[in-house]
């Protein structure tokens, strides 16, 4: 297998929307943390998708910028919850929140065979924003109904606040000072109109937000209230996100260097409301405090702050030096080769030798070509099943500009195996590039 630094691609000149389109995500979570990027903690709409049931295995993404974004990988799977439901998936919309040196990643999961009764809002830790996360059981004393959607909102007095819900009731409380329990109980928050699930709450100039998902049929918007506290009562505002065309709707707003942005999700890659997508557009108050609608756009936001760090330390392996099989072949581009024959059932290409460092994360970049709306090749690493990759057109079989990103664990050197098999869609894939998280 031979090795060669990074062929760097295009930068781009806005995000784009869908942001995130290696992997099918959901319901974005967006904090700002002091190391000075934003991070996105997801759902992630399994594929092939069989309804909410089988959501799992959380990732997170970061950027420096907005426009460029990382998958920083899994942080957690049903399978770490020990007190989760026997059957596994139901891993809904989670967020985090940091407090004195740790990082609280908050989930709703069922503890039961019955998911619909027996909700949770579980609590996984770690001293990292993405990565190291260790379950540590559920909050306490809490249930009744669909507790889901957690939000966990820092206020500037070093007070924090927990809201979730679902089923057209909305309830939040404070944290205590270990952030698994609630000080004085939770209470159902007032004055919110047509409240369906998705609570989200920020704090702009002294004024408290709630944003969440309305009960549209098939077509859920997202409004607003706000209030002088974080507990309400809350006055409501109205819409601010129309139908993004998937029947759940879902969002978080947070200001980045300078500016607003929503979070939000649509299904503007499978066209399946079971398989989303994350998308970014700017948010606009005007002077009262209101929130004007926000313009879904296919651009997205343009650069915040200066340019993104540039991969110094990723290798690109090429399909000549791994192997093709089932259907699959060799040919030649430009001067190097590529493997096509990939639409055919179980036809692979397979990169041996790879390189993991010391082992720990690495993004792992298919560059690629496909004339299809949408192909996919299914990622297996090490001999473990890992995901079916989205590859979305670009615009020509032999255009291959085409970049899918997924970030996975690798073993210790150069022993790894990463093979791509087909089978969905014609693509033609011309290397993968690995770059080490060192961790
Ligand atoms: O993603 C599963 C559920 O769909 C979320 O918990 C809801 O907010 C809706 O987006």
């Amino acid at each position: 297998m031979t090795a060669s630094t990074s062929r760097a691609g295009a930068r781009k000149t806005t995000s784009g929307n869908p942001i995130l389109t290696t992997l099918y995500t959901a319901d974005p979570s967006a904090r700002v943390w002091d190391d000075g990027k934003v991070y996105i903690y997801a759902s992630h709409d399994m594929d092939p998708a069989r309804g909410c049931d089988l959501m799992d295995r959380y990732h997170v993404f970061s950027s420096a910028d907005m426009v460029h974004w990382t998958d920083e990988g899994e942080i957690l799977r049903s399978d770490d919850v020990s007190w989760g439901r026997p059957e596994g998936g139901f891993m809904w919309a989670p967020d985090c929140a940091f407090k004195n040196g740790t990082y609280y990643f908050y989930y709703p999961h069922p503890s039961g065979s019955d998911w619909n009764g027996t909700w949770k809002i579980g609590v996984a830790t770690s001293d990292k924003p993405a990565s190291g996360f260790v379950d540590r059981g559920y909050i306490e004393g809490l249930g009744g109904f669909a507790m889901i959607d957690p939000c966990v909102f820092a206020d500037g007095d070093g007070r924090t606040y927990l809201f979730y819900g679902g089923g057209g009731r909305c309830e939040g409380g404070e944290l205590g000072d270990d952030m698994m329990s609630i000080k004085g109980g939770m209470r159902e928050m007032s004055g919110l109109e047509d409240f369906h699930e998705a609570a989200w709450v920020f704090k702009r100039e002294g004024l408290y937000y709630l944003t969440y998902a309305d009960n549209l049929h098939e077509n859920n918007r997202m409004h607003y209230a706000t209030s002088e506290h974080p507990l309400g009562p809350w006055t409501h505002r109205g819409v601010f996100l129309e139908p993004t065309g998937c029947s759940t709707t879902h969002g978080s707003v947070a200001a980045f260097k300078g500016r607003w942005y929503l979070f939000y999700h649509n299904q503007a890659i499978s066209g399946q409301g079971n398989l989303r997508s994350v998308c970014i557009d700017s948010l606009h108050f005007n002077d009262d405090g209101t929130i004007r609608t926000v313009v879904q756009t296919k651009e997205g936001v343009p650069p915040a702050g200066g340019p993104p760090a540039a991969d110094s330390d990723a290798r690109t392996y090429d399909v000549s030096a791994g192997s093709v099989g089932g259907g699959a072949a060799l040919a030649r581009h430009d001067g190097f080769d590529v493997a096509t024959g990939l639409q055919a059932e179980g036809a692979y290409c397979e990169f041996g030798g790879i390189d993991g460092g010391c082992g720990g994360r690495a993004s792992l970049a298919v560059r690629y070509a496909t004339p299809e709306r949408l192909a996919k090749l299914r990622l297996t690493v090490n001999g473990a099943d890992w995901s079916l990759i989205n590859a979305l057109s670009t615009g020509h079989p032999a255009s291959l500009t085409g970049k899918a990103s997924i970030t996975v664990p690798l073993a210790p050197g150069a022993s790894n195996t990463v093979r791509l098999t087909g089978g969905y869609g014609e693509i033609t894939v011309a290397s993968l590039t690995v770059s080490l998280f060192g961790d």
